[in-house]
């Protein structure tokens, strides 16, 4: 039974995003995007968004990996490890630079044609997200981001540009990455990424994360429309942070409570996946009077702009209680955790558990009946260059061993239907949540440190010779 192997055209790849390993940040026009207004953090010491660019200030994403001038070594690297697909991103700010305009950046399509085509030269399938917290600043300064209806047709028009730009060379779309991380409210890291927004102490967070939220929502839904009319054959998905929520106790205010977080953070897929809000979030909004400016005219689009998949990414699982909070009073799931006494923990304490992706990809296939796609999945970790410069990574192989025994008995024992497996930073870029390079998830090494420095030259670590034999064997060789 553990022999079995994942479907012939399973898509093995990896994953990026645009802006954390980029760099590049005013080449061929680019303009300035919410990650290049983030300073680095650290572990537990959160990235700073600053009102502009600001001299002296240390912008990790600025210069991230500089795979703007290195993809095409990058891109033979991931063909020697055999990969089907790689996941990046389009910087919305190389196409529409300050997101209002209405011609596109020439330089900035340019470069994706050239990196799409280098990928397709060794049948590496490219795999799109429009929009991986990269919103041009200037939508955020000068219309409060998703807060502003207007900023649907801004992403509409970017979305559309890609789409017909190339439709011959994308198959596989999603619209917002993580759109469903903003549940956290009070983040300012989040609802800033996610939608563009500046939080203030004196509006109502969580109000206003359901407006901006619902504004994105018919964007996405809008953008599925028309991808469709462009090119049938797109397989357009949602892309959202899967976290199963456990109850902390059998005692039911315990589960009520998993059951009520997870209504509070999981129903963007709902939403993108059934057309229509969830009854349980109707009420929610209902109850509290947060009257979003919903039209039947966004219900109808909402119900037309259904995705094709599920793309998500597995970092932990998550434990609730009703000590704290009363079910019925739960607004912000992240008020209610606490920590799993079962699970071990990374350097930065995310939890890490193997079987909860299982659980996952199961809840997920009842829920939706759609194929998933497990986009992101990966652990951050420091690593060590030996004097011969080998990196032994075993914690990462480890990890990535675990996880994938699980999606194997998802996919041959409970009939999951999963089109592909990109694992997070394949090449080590710059963490979202902390800025810092040495968070690294790769297989393969880049040569920078925290503080910028290094040649960032490339190199195989252990885990490339792992990943590389997992696909060579359709995964039937996790060892
Ligand atoms: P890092 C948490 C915080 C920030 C981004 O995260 C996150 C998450 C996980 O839910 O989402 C994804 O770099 C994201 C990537 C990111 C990756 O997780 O903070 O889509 O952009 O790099 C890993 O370790």
């Amino acid at each position: 039974m553990t022999e079995a192997k994942f479907p012939k055209n399973f898509l093995w790849g990896g994953a990026v995003a645009a802006h954390q390993l980029e760099g590049a940040w005013q080449a061929g026009g680019k303009g300035v995007s919410v990650a290049d207004v983030m300073t680095a953090g650290a572990n537990k010491i959160p990235r700073e968004i600053t009102a502009g660019v600001i001299p002296g200030k240390n912008y990790p994403n600025h210069d991230g990996i500089d795979f703007y001038h290195h993809y095409k070594e990058d891109v033979k690297l991931f063909a020697e490890m055999g990969f089907k697909c790689f996941r990046t991103s389009i910087a919305w700010t190389r196409i529409f630079p300050q997101g209002d305009e209405s011609e596109a950046n020439e330089a900035g399509l340019q470069f994706y044609d050239d990196l799409f085509d280098e990928c397709l030269k060794y049948n590496i399938e490219p795999v799109v997200t429009l929009a991986h917290f990269e919103m041009p600043y200037h939508l955020v300064e000068e219309y409060g981001g998703f807060a502003n209806r207007k900023v649907i047709d801004f992403f509409v028009r970017f979305a559309t540009t890609c789409f017909k730009r190339y439709k011959n060379k994308v198959k596989y779309w999603m619209t917002f990455n993580e759109i469903d991380n903003q549940s956290r409210f009070n983040n300012d890291f989040l609802m800033c990424t996610n939608s563009g927004l500046l939080l203030n102490n004196d509006s109502n967070n969580e109000a206003a994360m359901y407006q901006a939220a619902h504004y994105e929502l018919v964007a996405s839904a809008l953008a599925v429309k028309e991808g469709k009319k462009i090119n049938s054959d797109f397989m357009i998905g949602t892309m959202i942070n899967f976290t199963p929520i456990y109850p902390a106790t059998s005692k039911p205010a315990d589960v009520l409570m998993a059951q009520r977080a997870d209504q509070r953070r999981n129903w963007f897929s709902d939403v993108q996946c059934w057309g229509y809000y969830p009854a349980n979030v109707e009420a929610y909004i209902e109850r509290n009077d947060f009257r979003p400016d919903i039209t039947e005219e966004d219900r109808i689009v909402l119900k037309e702009g259904t995705v094709d998949y599920i793309g998500f990414s597995y970092y932990q699982s998550m434990v609730v209680s009703a000590d704290k909070v009363a079910p019925d009073d739960l607004s912000d799931p992240e008020d209610v955790i606490v920590s799993n006494p079962y699970v071990e923990k990374s350097d930065w304490d995310w939890e890490i558990d193997p079987v909860g992706l299982r659980y996952s990809l199961n809840a997920l296939t009842d829920r939706y009946h759609l194929p998933l796609f497990i986009v992101e999945n990966g652990l951050g970790a420091v690593d060590k260059v030996e004097n011969d410069g080998s990196i032994h990574d075993p914690y990462r192989i480890a990890y990535l061993r675990a996880h994938l025994e699980e999606v194997r008995k998802a996919v041959t024992l409970d009939g999951v239907d999963l089109m592909g497996y990109t694992p997070w930073g394949c090449i080590d870029l710059v963490s979202a949540g902390t800025g810092q390079m040495s968070k690294r998830y790769g297989f393969i090494y880049v040569n920078k440190d925290d503080e910028g420095n290094g040649d960032l030259a490339r190199s195989r670590k252990d885990s490339f010779y792992w990943y590389q034999k997992v696909i060579k064997t359709d995964g039937a060789d996790l060892n």
